[in-house]
């Protein structure tokens, strides 16, 4: 077998033939399905004549094919492993073809599958292929009319995209239903469920008026999980509304749950698929964080529908144009449903930890990449969250009234039509008339932009100089970086006032609270008629994806903690204090020095308690210390088990410095109210729930009970889950261990509890994790076929349980790499995505870089799927 080879954006040519209309018929079957497909073909306007139809098929196998009815003899086509291309055919002409294909022997969950007793589909990026030969790119846009045949007591009910237009019965207890899609659409966004599915049933009026059909499918055990998401499906539908003027523009939307799911969720037509961790919640079996996950994984998949559907990418390079905007639609509909600074705190929190990690790595790619070989291995954090962040940046600049604008004329524009990054920016440029051209480069340089800040207070002139440096590290095939347009919003605050002091640039006045633009390698802003010494407050709000250094002293971060006027940037003070200490104690734990901890940390945080917060989510997660994989990222080597002693050594601290405080803020938040996913009683459980936390670090007697108790009351997953952690994490096995064993016997029938059963207990710092981690893997409940379980065992390990994971005996990176060549074959796509922490050795010591690489090098040696190939040939190039 030959490398696979990559494909270049610069390559991009529009395909010979269009399709106006695509009619298919599926046989449903287990075993052998039989799809019949009818394509009316067109010559593409700009290719030339002659030009060979090509159509892409992968394991397909093809039973006949007839252009204008006339059936094609063998050599009046080309058939390869990849696809089919026919040289010849006329201008315009109906192309039919007939295949079979092996749905219960696709466990890659990509194309036609089975999961459970239930066929469904995942279409993006390349799965259609594996249904039938089809030119499947974005920027080939069909109608689609799809008969779906089935058994009538095995698969009584029959989904695709669109209004069903006819049903019946059919001999041998076989029915069948017709569905119609009248919006052209790629065919990446083609569904199909079928099975013993129940809905529940609601309706949604849209602005104009149209009546709107609401159906969540699941099985039946699932229909009282469902309530969560349906409401947060029709608040989505208002906000779209009212946010950006789009409304919904079927009789029908449905959402069908399914356990064997590679992401999320899939936003086809009128037919999203869910991963049913995705959709499905209940009180009893669901978290905070999995009830928010929800509403906004509804939320994004519903935009999808105007961000990608009815205006979609010309080519897969131009991903990030539905990604990024869809990404930033749902942030901005989840920070206005819920609490906006907490929603922030926790995107950058998880966007410095995650994306900047993959921005430094060997995968670091920009939001539009030259090249690929496999692009299932570009839904990346760089690609949605880091083009969520460029999006937001143009939002800024523009001015949100301006956005929208921008936003009414490129779906107007581009209603019905493939386009690319370019034609979203220009029409912003437009409406704006700003010129974005060095702008652009976000999307084309990758890598994260470092800048160093300096300021200087004159007090004889009443100055305030802010000197500016940016540079972003070379990264693979970019070594060398232009400069980028950065807007960073700041504010002065005075150190006597306390106030944001009104800033005065270049004689013109900015106000409190301004946004500043880096353009040049570096740049100095002097800031005139400063009354008093400020403490500068930079990229307030996370203005841009960077990472921003200002020689900050101790008592200048105390100082913003308790002073910054952006709540943000307040966290963010607290953030960048806990990490000097924990600088500190990390070097202090690598001399074999003793610990001393930082008196200034202890009474920040106790002024934090002191003076409470109206909302009980931020203080949360200011009272909440960065984790030791965001700690990492901090640092020039990665030091695993110095970074646990220390951040384990500034929790055991504060809580026994500030435990009569810790414990009245645990009780004074504990209630009794019947569970809802309001931000109110989210943000009091997650401030109990970090007092727990504080206490159980030094497992006093009382902090075991209180946990143990709220395990037993059994009041809500959020506090059950959490007290087991808690738990399950100590030294207290006498306790935990009945409690795991309880957990485990009453939610066995549950595998999203089960999924959590199993994150809890292979996330333990202690010793056995590994030992539990492989032995879990045999649990019945388990399965390397079902992506969750995957993720819940194998990915919370390797991810979340870094000493670990990182253990020095290589035995952490031998169960990944055993789990990455066993999935290699049965789930490519899940195989390269789970690989992800082997590809980070350099961040480590020379003992775990060369473990690392040996466990690549294993990997290597399989005959590998072009998706793994491709991220470990990257890893170790
Ligand atoms: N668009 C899908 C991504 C599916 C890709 C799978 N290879 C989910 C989403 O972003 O909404
Ligand atoms: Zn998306």
């Amino acid at each position: 077998m030959s490398d696979p080879q990559p494909i270049h954006l610069s390559d991009y040519r529009p395909p010979a033939y269009l399709v106006s209309r695509t009619e298919l018929t599926f046989d449903l079957a287990p075993g052998t399905t039989r799809v019949k497909a009818r394509l009316h073909l067109e010559r593409h306007p700009e290719r030339e004549a002659g030009a060979p139809l090509w159509l892409d098929g992968e394991q397909l196998s093809l039973k006949a094919i007839a252009i204008d009815g006339q059936p094609l003899e063998e050599g009046e086509y080309e058939l390869t492993r990849k696809g089919l291309s026919i040289t010849g055919a006329p201008e315009a002409f109906v192309l039919d073809t007939e295949v079979e294909i092996s749905p219960e022997d696709n466990t890659a969950l990509s194309g036609l599958y089975r999961s459970g007793g239930m066929f469904c589909t995942q279409c993006e990026a390349e799965g259609f292929r594996r249904i039938t030969f089809y030119p499947d790119r974005p920027d080939v846009m069909a109608t689609f009319s799809t008969t779906v045949i089935g058994d009538l007591t095995r698969e009584p009910v029959l989904l695709s995209n669109g209004n069903p237009v006819e049903r019946g019965e059919l001999p041998d207890g076989r029915h069948f239903v017709t569905w119609d899609d009248p919006h052209p659409k790629p065919a990446y966004l083609f569904a199909l469920v079928a099975g013993d599915l129940k809905k529940v049933e609601d309706r949604f009026t849209t602005m104009s008026g149209r009546d709107v059909t609401l159906q969540i499918w699941v099985e039946e055990e699932n229909l009282d999980k469902t309530d969560h998401a349906m409401g947060s499906l029709k608040r989505a539908m208002r906000w779209d509304e009212e946010a950006y003027g789009r409304e919904y523009d079927l009789d029908l939307f449905m959402i069908v749950a399914v356990n064997d799911f590679n992401m999320g969720a899939m936003e086809n037509k009128g037919l999203n698929i869910f991963n049913s961790a995705a959709v499905l919640t209940h009180p009893n079996t669901a978290t905070d964080a999995a009830f928010q996950r929800v509403e906004g994984i509804v939320a994004h998949e519903y935009f999808h529908n105007w961000s990608g559907n009815r205006v979609t990418c010309r080519d897969w390079f131009q991903l990030s144009l539905k990604e990024g905007f869809t990404v930033f639609r749902d942030q901005s509909f989840s920070a206005e449903v819920n609490s906006a600074p907490v929603k922030r705190i926790e995107e950058v929190s998880f966007f410095r930890t995650a994306q900047f990690a993959e921005d430094a790595g060997p995968t670091a790619h920009p939001i539009r990449p030259d090249s690929y070989i496999e692009i299932g291995n570009f839904y990346t954090l760089t690609i949605y969250e880091k083009g969520a962040e460029v999006v937001r940046m143009l939002s800024n600049l523009v001015g949100p009234e301006t956005f929208r604008k921008g936003s009414d004329l490129y779906f107007s524009r581009f209603d019905g039509q493939a386009v690319t990054i370019e034609d979203f920016v220009d029409c912003m440029a437009e409406v704006s008339g700003q010129d974005l051209e060095q702008f652009m480069r976000w999307y084309s340089q990758a890598g994260t932009p470092e800048i160093d800040a300096f300021g200087e207070y004159d007090y004889a002139n009443s100055r305030y100089r802010l000197i500016l440096r940016q540079r972003t590290p070379a990264t693979p095939g970019q070594p060398e970086k232009q400069a980028l347009h950065i807007p960073i919003r700041l504010g002065l605050v005075g150190t006597k006032s306390g106030r944001d002091l009104s800033m005065t640039l270049d004689g013109e006045s900015l106000g409190r609270d301004a946004v500043i633009h880096l353009r040049e390698d570096e740049q100095e802003f002097i800031f005139t008629d400063i009354e008093e010494a400020p403490v500068p407050s930079l990229l307030r709000g996370f203005s841009a994806p960077v990472k921003l250094s200002f020689p900050y002293s101790r008592e200048d971060l105390a100082f913003l903690m308790a002073h910054d006027s952006d709540g943000f940037n307040r966290w963010d003070a607290g953030q960048r204090l806990t990490l000097l200490a924990l600088d500190d104690l990390i070097a202090a734990h690598r001399n074999g020095v003793e610990k001393v901890m930082d008196t200034r940390l202890v009474e920040a945080f106790r002024a934090l308690i002191e003076e409470g917060n109206d909302d009980k989510a931020v203080l949360a997660e200011m009272l909440q210390l960065p984790s030791e994989a965001y700690i990492a990222e901090q640092q020039p080597l990665v030091d695993v088990d110095a970074i646990h002693a220390a951040r384990t050594f500034i929790q055991q601290s504060l809580a026994q410095e500030l435990r009569d405080e810790l414990l009245a803020l645990y009780r004074d938040n504990q209630s009794d109210a019947a569970y809802a996913p309001t931000p109110e009683q989210i943000g009091q459980r997650a401030l109990k729930n970090v007092a727990l936390s504080y206490l159980m670090s030094i497992e006093d007697e009382v902090a075991i009970e209180l946990a143990q108790a709220q395990f037993e009351a059994d009041h809500n997953m959020t506090d059950v889950r959490q007290a087991l952690t808690l738990l399950v994490h100590s030294s207290r096995s006498d306790i935990a261990d009945p409690a795991l064993k309880a957990f485990g016997r009453k939610w066995s029938h549950d595998p999203l509890v089960m999924d959590q059963w199993f994150s809890l207990q292979v996330t333990r710092p202690q010793a056995d994790a590994l030992d539990r981690a492989r032995y879990l893997m045999e649990h019945p409940a388990f399965s390397l076929k079902n992506p969750n379980k995957v993720r819940a065992l194998i990915g919370a390990f390797a991810g979340q349980n870094r000493v670990n994971f990182h253990r020095l005996d290589g035995e952490g990176y031998r169960l990944l790499a055993d789990v990455v060549i066993e999935l290699n074959r049965l789930n490519p796509e899940i195989a390269a995505r789970i690989i992800t922490p082997l590809t980070r050795w350099q961040r480590f010591d020379e003992a775990r870089q060369a473990l690392m690489r040996a466990e690549l090098e294993r990997i290597r040696g399989e005959e590998l799927s072009p998706n793994v190939y491709e991220i470990v040939e990257k890893a170790l190039a």
